[in-house]
């Protein structure tokens, strides 16, 4: 085959196998819409073109919350397993358990459809990271559990093909893919049970009403024990697929196999021993031990490099096969608004956002910077540029894909189909800059800017933030247009014929050098290194959190200053 040859394998797969992911992939996009139309709300808002505390029946905390929770958790974790369960079946070549899957199913689309409704009921304004002491109801809480436990579920049911093939292939190397989707969830697995504490000892029994005060210092902490490795299990399907697939689309192979796995593998280790830097300004939490975490996340900066370094490589490698010559003459060699090899525009822009995502959020792991920044606009600004650049572009781009092969469908409107992400790229670059200057002025995240800062007969206005507000709303809007793009295709090729076979097709990447290192060929000793290094990273702030004494807090709304029930006295 040679390198220039762009046909995939493609493998039939049981229809109830085929149905469930597309539904995983459809339920959410549907959703989205949502998301999307309450991100532009947000800029909106921001920028005092909405002055009120509530917009077409829903307030500003609600759909903020709203946005929060769509885009950064329903949407990522349901793409995130339907694409694992593409990948494993593709891989391994083995079928699924489908009643086993189909209770994950029915659990992860319960808990979306309990927890949208105390969203939209107005009684869990408590955005995506419910931090005590603002309360919701408590089926807000018991359906992110649903969400939760499903997708373990999900995962469990792909071990035993996993342990079937491994007996079958003696001495082989696991699939790159499944190596990273197993990263992702083990991830996912190690993040998710702080957070399971959390929710299911702390808050369901404060939001029931039979404890009247929470721990708020210990909550949190256990909140970004799971809310900075959730940000690796968001970026680890996106890796996936820039590894194993961005090779091929550029016409050449993935220039290290082994910077693959040490990427994945290294990822298990350091994704959560440094949830701290998200708590840098806060008491009860000493010095030292934030300086270990702010020392940790210096070293997961490093996969990230080595991704940068080795995509570089591997299209540089793909450009020449296409003719690419020089120095940087090559550059002009990659198929930018190729329409057969359309999930180019997808990887491409994602990766060139990441670049200012990932120097600005070693900006924000750097302990004295952080003070400059933190709680400012400077951080939807940051993250943006990961989970709304590369995440958010590639899940979007391998939804359609999947949909497309799953159906047998063509795509619809594919000159809009490659513009898109470019659009979306200019349209998030000058959204953060926007909010990156406002930010490194002091202008406040989640704050009704319109009904405040940015409104003139305010107290409160200030006359120059006026820059972050243009290009905030400018961004928005063009981020907004894009996403009305991508909807536009993805539902257009949805509602259209089948013209092809239906099947799972991946595109498959080889390597460049195949390096045989042992080191990266087993999960085990990184496994043990998470272990001990979760125990050295948390056992002591812990301790040290418990031991502060501070008062336990009654609950709050986001509307309202005072307590909604008076605390009990001694609190
Ligand atoms: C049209 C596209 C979008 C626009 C205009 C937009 C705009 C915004 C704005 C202005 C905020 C900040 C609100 C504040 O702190 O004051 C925000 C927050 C956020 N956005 Fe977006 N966004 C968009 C798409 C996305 C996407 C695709 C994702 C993820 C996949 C995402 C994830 C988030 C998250 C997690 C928050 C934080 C919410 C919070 O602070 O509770 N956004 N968005
Ligand atoms: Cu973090």
């Amino acid at each position: 085959m040679s390198a220039l040859d762009f046909t995939n394998e493609q493998i039939e797969i049981e229809p109830g196998l085929r149905k469930m992911i597309l539904i995983e992939i459809i339920f959410p996009m549907v959703l989205l819409i949502l998301g999307i139309y309450h991100g532009m709300l947000q800029v909106l808002y921001r920028a005092g073109y909405i002055r009120a505390d509530s917009f077409l029946g829903l307030t500003y905390f609600q759909g903020l919350t709203l946005h929060g929770v769509v885009n950064a958790i329903v949407f990522t974790t349901f793409f995130a397993v339907a694409f694992g369960y593409a990948v494993v079946r593709f891989y391994l070549r083995r079928p699924l358990n489908m009643s086993v899957a189909w209770v994950s199913f029915g659990l992860m689309m319960a808990g979306t459809l309990l927890g949208s409704r105390a969203i939209l009921s107005g009684k869990a304004n408590v955005l995506y990271t419910f931090y005590p002491p603002l309360r919701a109801h408590p089926t807000f809480y018991i359906g992110l559990t649903l969400v939760v436990v499903g997708s373990w579920i999900a995962f469990f049911n792909w071990l035993p093909p996993y342990f079937a093939w491994k007996r079958e292939h003696p001495g082989e190397k696991s699939p790159l893919a499944v190596v990273g989707i197993f990263a992702a969830f083990i991830v996912w697995l190690i993040a998710t049970i702080p957070v399971a504490i959390e929710i299911i000892f702390m808050l369901i029994p404060w939001s029931m009403g039979w404890v009247a005060t929470v721990n708020v210092p210990l909550a949190r902490m256990l909140f970004w024990f799971f809310g900075h490795p959730l940000v690796y299990f968001w970026l680890l399907p996106t890796y996936v697929m820039y590894y194993t697939m961005l090779p091929k689309l550029c016409g050449g192979k993935l220039f290290s196999d082994f910077a693959g796995r040490l990427t994945f593998l290294w990822l298990i280790l350091y994704s959560a021993p440094v949830g701290i830097h998200h708590q840098f300004t806060e008491p009860g939490i000493s010095t030292t031990w934030k300086f270990v975490h702010a020392f940790f996340t210096m070293l997961v900066a490093v996969p990230s490099f080595a991704t940068a370094f080795t995509m570089a490589a591997s299209m540089e490698h793909g450009a020449r096969q296409r003719g690419g010559r020089g120095l940087m003459g090559w550059w002009a060699k990659l198929p930018y608004l190729d329409r057969e090899r359309w999930l180019f525009p997808y990887f491409f822009c994602g990766l060139v956002i990441f670049i200012f995502g990932g120097v600005t959020g070693l900006i924000n792991a750097s302990y004295n910077l952080d003070t400059v920044v933190h709680n400012t606009s400077w951080l939807p600004a940051h993250f943006h540029q990961t989970v709304a650049g590369p995440i958010y572009l590639s899940y979007i781009g391998m939804s359609l894909w999947l949909v497309t092969k799953f159906t047998g469908k063509e795509i619809k409107f594919a000159w809009l189909n490659v513009w898109m992400p470019y659009v979306w790229t200019l349209g998030i670059m000058i959204f953060s800059t926007g909010l990156f200057i406002g930010g490194a002025g002091g202008e406040p995240r989640r704050t009704n800017m319109g009904v405040s800062y940015t409104d003139p007969n305010s107290s409160l206005y200030h006359a120059d933030w006026q820059v972050a507000k243009i290009l905030g709303s400018a961004g928005g809007t063009i981020m907004t247009i894009a996403a009305a793009m991508f909807f536009l295709v993805f539902f257009a090729t949805l509602l259209g014929r089948s013209v092809r076979q239906r099947s799972l097709e991946l595109i498959q990447s080889e390597p460049y050098h195949d390096e045989p290192i042992r080191a990266v060929q087993s999960f085990t000793p990184w496994l043990v290194g998470a272990t001990l290094l979760l125990l050295i990273a948390y056992t002591p702030p812990i301790a040290q959190t418990l031991r502060s004494n501070f008062p336990g807090a009654p609950a709050f709304d986001p509307g309202n200053p005072m307590p909604i029930q008076r605390p009990p006295p001694n609190g």
